[in-house]
């Protein structure tokens, strides 16, 4: 299968090609597509050398499926005219994702709804993905009324430039790109994108608005602050559930232990949680500190992380991508 990767030249779409390798999807030739700037240079997919080709190139490669992150510009431009082409994309942008015509999906809980017709996929945010993985089996068991989340975002939802900053300041380079208006390094900064105005960020409208979407149920209620840290292997997240009904811990804990892309790392004599450093480079959502709120019943905390750049990216849209293929919807 003909496969374009939009955006190959950026962390996300980087990783992308490192996954499309490592889950061995089936391709046949890679398209890799970027910025006008990175026209002719070259990506290395599975030992071979690829020729990055502009966007109208990538339309005439005509591949089957196109992997974008290339931004929401581009893609707002972009995704419809390879979709009119007959190209199935999946989108890692915001453009498409709160667009009702569109899909957004999250392969674990809600790819069933995708069929032939559906020729923009959207992919949800990270700090979205993370939390609703571990979120659909309890939703599923208990029915979730409200989520009080709090994150801890890595810099590389940012993009290189971030990555680059934080760097710089730590090895007190003498020259290095501000992609945050304050320092990062040994700070902590509260607002990841732009504000909106209700007071909330732009990324902690996602969480409210994607969670509602992707779980199909307008009733969850979820509110949400979102801080960027000094971190680069994932985003980790403190959740607080609500739920309708009443809930013991240790099924809770076998719930999420065999729901699918979860893993459970919560052993408190041996002070074992999911941290970012372990998540980094891995596939699933990690889950710890599983406690009741004793202030409320009814109501859990949890500690989820995972590496945003994978399940939160890359990993998610392949995933995508891989369901398209195995139900002969591509
Ligand atoms: C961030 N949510 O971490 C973004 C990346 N999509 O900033």
């Amino acid at each position: 299968m003909k496969v374009a990767v939009v955006g190959a030249t950026g962390l996300v779409g980087t990783k992308m090609l490192q996954v499309l390798a490592e889950r061995n999807f089936p391709v046949t030739e890679l398209v890799p597509v970027a910025s006008e700037r990175s026209v002719g240079k070259e990506v290395e997919f599975k030992g071979k050398k690829y020729k990055i080709v502009s966007m109208a190139d990538g339309i005439a490669a005509k591949p089957a499926v196109a992997l974008f992150s290339a931004g929401g510009g581009t893609s707002t431009e972009w995704a419809p005219q390879f979709a009119a082409a007959g190209i199935t994309v999946v989108d890692n942008s915001s453009a498409w994702r709160m667009d009702p015509s569109k899909p957004l999906i999250v392969p674990e809980i809600n790819a069933d709804i995708l069929t032939t017709n559906d020729k923009i996929i959207a992919n949800p945010n990270c700090s979205t993905i993370q939390m609703v993985v571990a979120l659909q089996p309890l939703h599923k068991a208990y029915k979730i009324k409200r989520v009080v989340v709090s994150t801890y975002q890595s810099v590389t939802g940012t993009g290189v430039k971030a990555v680059d900053q934080l760097m710089g300041e730590r090895n007190n380079a003498s020259e290095y790109p501000m992609a945050y208006k304050y320092p990062i390094d040994l700070n902590v900064i509260p607002q990841i994108d732009v504000f909106t105005d209700n007071g909330y960020t732009k990324e902690e409208m996602k969480m409210v608005n994607e969670t509602k979407k992707i779980m199909r149920d307008d009733n969850i209620k979820v509110t949400a602050t979102t801080v960027r840290i000094p971190v680069m292997g994932g985003h980790s997240e403190s959740v607080n559930v609500e739920f309708e009904n009443e809930f013991e811990l240790a099924e809770v804990r076998n719930l999420l232990e065999s729901a699918p892309g979860v893993v459970v790392v919560d052993d408190l004599p041996n002070q074992q949680y999911p941290m970012p450093k372990d998540a980094h480079e891995k596939d699933e959502v990690f889950v710890g500190r599983i406690r009741r709120d004793e202030t409320q019943p009814k109501t859990l905390n949890m500690w989820i992380v995972s590496d945003n750049l994978r399940k939160g990216a890359a990993t998610n849209a392949v995933q995508v991508a891989e369901y398209l293929v195995a139900n002969n919807l591509i």
